[in-house]
């Protein structure tokens, strides 16, 4: 019994140093996310008039850049104005890509709309937010004044 309950007591210790030793030897916490944005046109072709066409003229790309389909369900885009898009049920598949549109229309396995009635991204610089679903912040995008569009 004292045996027993010995051996019990250096497999809880055993445990416990395992435990604790382990945050130094996993990955780095810092490793590139593997939800990513990949592209945004900031500013829509044309004038800025604000009719759905080119509200949709105005995107954002999110990559799952991993080898596992990832579920998106809660994550949020934000802009640094807190207009926030929040995913409903939304898996992306291991190296497929969504777009987020800002406008209205219907939503597929590649393509969000958030539905907005006014443009979301400046064009005179802004930056993206992407959350996953507990709110840890896990990617940004960012741009200045020029050009209309940019790889993230
Ligand atoms: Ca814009
Ligand atoms: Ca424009």
């Amino acid at each position: 019994m004292l045996a027993a309950r010995r051996l019990t007591a250096i497999a809880v210790a055993a445990a416990i140093t395992v435990f604790a030793v382990a945050p130094a030897t996993a990955p780095a916490a810092d490793a590139a996310p593997a939800i990513q944005f990949s592209y945004v046109q900031y500013n829509s072709p044309g004038s800025d008039r604000g009719g759905n066409t080119s509200l949709n003229g105005e995107y954002i790309t999110i990559k799952n850049r991993s080898t596992v389909a990832k579920s998106l369900k809660g994550w949020t885009v934000r802009d640094v104005a807190n207009h926030v898009y929040r995913f409903g049920s939304f898996t992306l598949k291991p190296g497929a890509s969504v777009t987020l549109y800002t406008g209205k229309g219907t939503n597929t396995a590649s393509k969000r709309y958030w539905g907005q009635s006014w443009y979301i991204w400046n064009n005179d610089g802004d930056t993206a937010i992407l959350k996953n679903a507990s709110g840890t912040r896990i990617d940004t995008c960012s741009w200045g004044s020029s050009g209309s569009a940019k790889r993230c």
